[in-house]
């Protein structure tokens, strides 16, 4: 029987072959990517392949022995880049992205580990690689290709090209907008494979650069203009009532207003919020305002008081500009910042965006009891993640300004037995149904939570804000919607139905529900004029909701805007009181421009990182040449 001859195939095909299964066994072995069905185990599995064929078919361009180095060249370096991923995962238990790699002080946590990191061993990830050099060196001629000619060339690409959006087919089909809500590192490696990552990872950042190098700060000064002309006092009775306290910021999870005082099955959806409002201020038409970037872009939101990016996540795409954010502010004036959520660190790439916005401390997974009886859908439960949390707040230097977001109210909204408080609604819509015992679970959470703050003194030190990050049930179910709400879910109740609660309880206070229109991006001056923190200097969009002169005017990303008798969206104005439409020319009209310049503004300072020519007295830098 003829023997299977390695030097029967060409050299690329066996490269391509061995760093395919290589990189898979490395997924598999070195990386923990979760996976729950096959179709993901199925695109793992084939992920590495079009960039491997991509990259190495290269060399059908090449004759003979150039060809044969660069084989070998290319199979070090993709050995390499996998490699330093896998160095980079096991101190960081991440990914490695490009501006990583140029954060020193990451890069200096690794360098001092580094012979912790290294074992002899690791030389088996380049096993491929000797393979081929021995290969080469033993059969110099036989493994030398004669040059391709085009149309095998060509053949060769097309399949290329094929493999590629078959992949990409299966990865959009598993998770959605995968690249345009550029979603968290292991969901990217997952889907597209760790070498198109790293392409796309290039891609995002060459565009961010390029629109920051031809930035200068004297395009600060007409945004400066026009922030400092609505800038809007603070109110005496209210500010600094709270110098000194704590603060706790609490992220709602796709929870939306139309839950709060409403039933289901006879039932309450919000028992214990229905009552906390009743001892807070509560603001009941007060809007999210994120776009792709979902509770990231609410986070973005309500720290900088800027707008998140129409598309994408501003968390993924400029996480290295400069901010003033409400934890760096805060951090100068003696406060501890830390933000909690028992997610991977990396998600929405938070860990490195935390840095930036001068968070102190991250608790995440790692920092949580994790397991499957404590655990569904997303993670950790919301009732052992705020028990776990007290402990590490208690564990804070006061005074301590601590955001928590939950999780257990987050798409598909899936609970247990257990923990079902209410039953589901009954409808042919899973999704709705399922929103609401979800929403009560996270709700008795909350409760657990502020009982546990009374138990240790923590409640009566602490203002406690709470808000909905965005909507939980989408526009494709306006039509059960309309049937639970027993209304008709035009464009106008579809905006209204963009209301997510806000809840500001300060010791002392009495209840009062507020209903100027208001918006995430307001919170960062309430918060800071709360604390007596003067925001005058700030770049801030939003305005403090306690001043005496707020205007009602709230700006969604997609160019909505809501004003205190109308609402303007998808090129209509309706008249809330009636819902209907309007052409009056005083309704709408006056805020167009100012809806259209304040977006714009906003984007030119992410884009630009404009901040970075601001001084913290508030001057525009002189010399802009950094
Ligand atoms: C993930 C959690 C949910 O950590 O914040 O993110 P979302 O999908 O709602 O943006
Ligand atoms: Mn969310």
């Amino acid at each position: 029987m003829n023997k299977l001859k390695w030097s029967k195939f060409p050299l690329i095909a066996i490269a391509i072959v061995l760093l395919w299964i290589k990189t898979y066994i490395v997924y598999k072995t070195s990386f923990d990517i979760k996976i729950e069905n096959w179709r993901q185990e199925f695109i793992l599995f084939i992920n590495p392949l079009s960039f491997l064929m991509f990259i190495f078919g290269i060399g059908l361009f090449l004759k003979g022995k150039s060809q044969n180095r660069f084989i070998i060249t290319t199979s070090f370096l993709m050995s390499a880049v996998l490699f330093s991923n896998v160095v980079f995962y096991r101190f960081f238990n991440d990914f490695l992205t490009i501006p990583v790699l140029f954060q020193t002080s990451n890069m200096a946590d690794l360098g001092s580990s580094v012979n912790e990191l290294l074992e002899w061993k690791d030389l088996l990830y380049f096993t491929d690689f000797f393979l081929i050099v021995a290969f080469v060196l033993r059969r110099p001629t036989l493994t030398e290709q004669k040059n391709r000619n085009k149309v095998v060339i060509s053949a060769y690409y097309l399949l290329t090209a094929a493999i590629a959006f078959f992949n990409l087919g299966l990865a959009e089909a598993e998770r959605p907008q995968l690249l345009t809500r550029t979603f968290d590192r292991e969901m990217l490696v997952k889907n597209i494979g760790t070498y198109n990552y790293h392409i796309y990872d290039a891609f995002l950042q060459s565009k961010s650069s390029a629109q920051r190098a031809l930035a200068d700060g004297s395009e600060l000064v007409d945004i400066e203009n026009y922030v400092r002309a609505n800038y809007k006092r603070p109110s005496d009775d209210m500010f600094g009532i709270a110098k000194g306290k704590n603060v706790i910021l609490i992220s709602m999870e796709s929870t939306q207003s139309f839950v709060i005082n409403q039933e289901v099955n006879g039932q309450e959806i919000t028992p214990f919020l229905n009552q906390f409002i009743k001892e807070s201020y509560y603001f009941d038409n007060f809007y999210h305002q994120t776009a792709q970037g979902k509770t990231s872009d609410s986070e973005f939101i309500v720290e900088n008081s800027l707008y998140g990016l129409s598309r994408g996540a501003v968390f993924f795409t400029h996480s290295e500009n400069e901010y003033r954010a409400t934890p760096e502010i805060l951090n100068e004036n003696g406060y501890y910042t830390a933000s909690l959520h028992a997610n991977n660190k990396s998600f929405w790439n938070r860990d490195l965006m935390y840095d930036s916005l001068g968070y102190t401390r991250f608790y995440a997974l790692g920092d949580y009891d994790v397991d499957e009886t404590n655990s569904i859908g997303w993670g950790l439960k919301d009732i052992p993640f705020f028990e776990q949390s007290v402990d590490h707040l208690l564990n804070m230097p006061k005074p301590f300004y601590s955001k928590f977001i939950t999780l257990t109210n987050h798409f598909p909204f899936e609970l247990g037995e257990e923990d079902l408080y209410i039953q589901p609604y009954d409808s042919t819509n899973k999704t709705v149904n399922n929103y609401f015992p979800t929403v009560r679970y996270q709700d008795e959470a909350l409760k657990l939570f502020i009982e546990e703050l009374k138990e240790n003194g923590l409640y009566e030190e602490s203002i406690i804000i709470l808000y909905g990050d965005h909507y939980g049930i989408s526009e494709n179910h306006n039509k059960t919607m309309g049937e639970f709400l027993g209304k008709e879910i035009t464009p106008f109740e579809s905006t209204q139905l963009q209301r997510v609660p806000l809840i500001i309880h300060i010791p002392g206070q009495e209840g009062k529900v507020i209903h100027n229109v208001s918006g995430q991006v307001d919170l960062k001056p309430t918060i800071l004029h709360l604390l007596g923190i003067d925001t005058k200097q700030n770049i801030d969009f939003g305005s403090d909701l306690f001043s005496k002169d707020y205007t009602e005017f709230t700006l969604l990303r997609d160019g909505s805007f809501i004003t205190k008798d109308y609402v303007y969206t998808k090129g209509t104005c309706y008249d809330k009181s009636t819902g209907e439409a309007t052409d009056s020319a005083d309704a709408c009209e006056p805020y167009m421009e100012k809806a259209k310049n304040e977006l714009e503004y906003s984007d030119k300072i992410v884009y630009g990182d404009l901040l970075r020519f601001y001084e913290k007295s508030g001057n525009i830098k002189k010399d802009t040449n950094e």
